[in-house]
């Protein structure tokens, strides 16, 4: 019996719960909310992504309560422990919430700052992006450092810290971190190459590929 419907579509922010379902295999529903604009409208009035309706209508919005509570549909104990931690260690459960929560609102944030403007998405100010990508650059040490010590964000293997995190960092590689900056950031490449290669999120990056310069500023 299906235990609810995830909205998600090419955001950012759906590809780990669209991940989740597919390859721990719950019966959960994904839409595109495109497909379903007058429920999707009516439930969620923000109307961002991604979120969840399950079977007994209760809805559910952020990302990060999202993933929390597919993981905890799965019903291999293994599993969740793997991606959420153990119960009974819950300074390392908190370290997993610490990294996502890093990852996916003050760097997305930031990144946003830093290549909307520069895709156009945005009114260009050449100080403004100037300043956003420092912040990326500040955030992104916090990452690197830990990554040059550690393989995984986490207890040494992958979690849901990691699958978000390098979620996020896709729309880093996307528009501003050209091949001068990854090789000024081997230990964050190297995590990067191994997450997204894992069988839960390989399938969200066919196609991916490295830019070799950042995007530039708009021609005035
Ligand atoms: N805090 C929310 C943010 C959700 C969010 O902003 N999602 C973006 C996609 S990554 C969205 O739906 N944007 C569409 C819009 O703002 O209209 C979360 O973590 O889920």
């Amino acid at each position: 019996m299906s235990k609810g419907t995830l909205y998600a579509n090419f955001r950012i922010r759906t590809w780990v719960p669209r991940a989740l379902v597919r390859t721990l295999e719950l019966p959960v529903t994904v839409v595109e909310p495109e497909k379903d604009a007058a429920t999707f409208a009516q439930k969620f009035p923000l109307k961002k992504v991604p979120t969840f309706i399950d079977s007994e209508g209760r809805v559910l919005t952020e990302s990060m309560a999202i993933n929390y509570y597919l993981v905890r549909l799965c019903k291999d104990t293994a599993k969740q422990d793997q991606l959420l931690g153990k119960n009974d260690n819950p300074f390392e459960q908190s370290q997993i919430v610490q990294w996502q929560s890093l990852a996916n609102s003050d760097l997305l944030m930031e990144m946003l700052n830093a290549f909307g403007p520069l895709r156009g998405d945005r009114p260009y100010d050449k100080n403004a992006v100037e300043t956003a990508k420092q912040k990326v650059d500040q955030i992104v040490a916090v990452f690197e450092t830990r990554l040059s010590q550690h393989q995984y964000l986490v207890g040494g293997r992958l979690t849901l810290a990691d699958l978000v995190a390098c979620a996020t960092m896709t729309r880093g590689f996307n528009y501003l971190f050209g091949r001068e900056w990854r090789a000024a950031h081997p230990d964050l490449v190297r995590w990067f190459e191994l997450v997204k290669a894992s069988e839960i999120l390989k399938e969200e990056y066919k196609g991916f590929e490295y830019i070799e310069e950042c995007l530039e500023a708009p021609r005035s």
